[in-house]
């Protein structure tokens, strides 16, 4: 039987946006006051279109990455609908330079595209085309650097939008304010609640095994890059020296950091980003090194796309849901009793919001 032809790559199409937020989503280590996005279309000669999204954190680093994702263009034009063979050919070519950073991130972006190009060609979900099967995700939301208060009002929230798990940015000045955060949490959406907390690399390794022994008898599903992301033995030091798990891999720029935070022992669980991690061919290569090594693996942001992912993931343990960037998608990921619903849309689920797209162009 004649093989059917892929469709060709015959272009990128790249807008930046702007999207602002209800509130500005402040960490120990910064804070996000509007979510700098870049917004790649790969367009096939079939007419079939590709759309990814890529996060920048800051505004600074919007125009930079959307330059060289176009600069990217020349190096896809022609090539065959084959994601998997275009990461290949990427990586060689910016081999001296390395595919950390923003040639990372232009990767990802072209990675992302091309598989939800590739799902529509074959006019199925992602997560069909990876060979998984649609399934509920449990979710956690998300809680600022907000305070006592300000944590509380934010875990009782999302405790009645039924969610089951909540994670709150740490990393107050002292660690009795890090507990008074902790226990107001529990106070306010129960006893059931799954709280996590994320440090966001803040600590050195002595300051965070001195605070986790102390968060220890508070329960807490895990405790979040504790100190640098890139220190695999600092973490190493910390998880061996405290009982809550530790959770690291939204840092992670591709599975050779992954490999090398695991080999160490950096963590007990894995959330890669899938930007930083290489979209969706390095997720895949990071949830079989999970799988292999007996990981429980979550996401980092990316709802739509990731929510697909885990559903192709063996050791899927948490979604990380975040609303942020709702008002520039047609079809923003469903939660219903904190679980994510996966729709049956073809592709990665992300349609644009055009209007919104317009309104927000940066
Ligand atoms: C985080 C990352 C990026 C922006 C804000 C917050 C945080 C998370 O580390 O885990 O979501
Ligand atoms: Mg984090």
């Amino acid at each position: 039987m004649k093989r059917a032809s892929l469709p060709r790559i015959k272009g990128l199409t790249i807008r930046t946006v702007l999207v602002p937020m209800k509130e500005p989503h402040q960490t120990a280590s910064g804070v996000v006051r509007e979510s700098p996005l870049v917004l790649t279309d790969v367009i096939t000669d079939s007419g079939i279109i590709g759309h990814s999204i890529i996060f920048t954190y800051t505004p600074a680093a919007l125009k930079p990455t959307a330059e060289l994702i176009r600069n990217c263009e020349a190096l896809v034009k022609g090539d065959d609908l084959a994601p998997a063979e275009i990461e290949q050919k990427l990586v060689k070519r910016f081999r001296l330079l390395g595919t950390q950073g923003l040639v990372g991130m232009a990767l990802a972006a072209i990675d992302m595209a091309l598989w939800d190009a590739l799902a529509r060609v074959h006019r199925i979900p992602l997560v069909r085309l990876l060979g998984g099967t649609e399934k509920r995700i449990r979710a956690y939301g998300a809680v600022g650097y907000d305070g006592v208060q300000g944590s509380a009002r934010l875990a009782e929230e999302w405790a009645k939008l039924g969610f089951t798990g909540i994670k709150a940015k740490i990393g107050y000045p002292t660690v009795k304010e890090d507990v008074d955060v902790v226990r107001a949490m529990r106070e306010a959406a129960g006893e059931n609640m799954a709280i996590m907390v994320d440090y966001n690399q803040c600590l050195s390794p002595s300051e965070a095994v001195e605070r986790i022994r102390i968060l220890d008898s508070e329960g807490l599903a895990w405790v979040e890059e504790p100190t640098l992301a890139h220190d695999y033995a600092g973490h190493a030091l910390v998880a061996s020296q405290v009982r809550t798990p530790i959770q690291c891999g939204e840092n992670w720029w591709g599975t050779l950091d992954m490999l090398h935070a695991l080999e160490t022992h950096a963590s007990d669980y894995v959330m890669p980003d899938v930007m930083k991690i290489g979209g969706v061919t390095g997720w895949l290569r990071a949830a079989a090194l999970a799988h292999a090594k007996g990981f429980r693996m979550s996401n980092h942001l990316w709802p739509e796309l990731s929510a697909r992912l885990l559903c192709c993931t063996p050791t899927a343990h948490w979604l990380e849901y975040a609303d942020w960037w709702n008002p520039i998608l047609e079809e923003p990921l469903r939660i219903e009793n904190g679980m994510a619903i996966v729709s049956d849309a073809i592709g990665s689920g992300v349609e644009w919001n055009e209007t919104n797209v317009r309104r927000f162009a940066a």
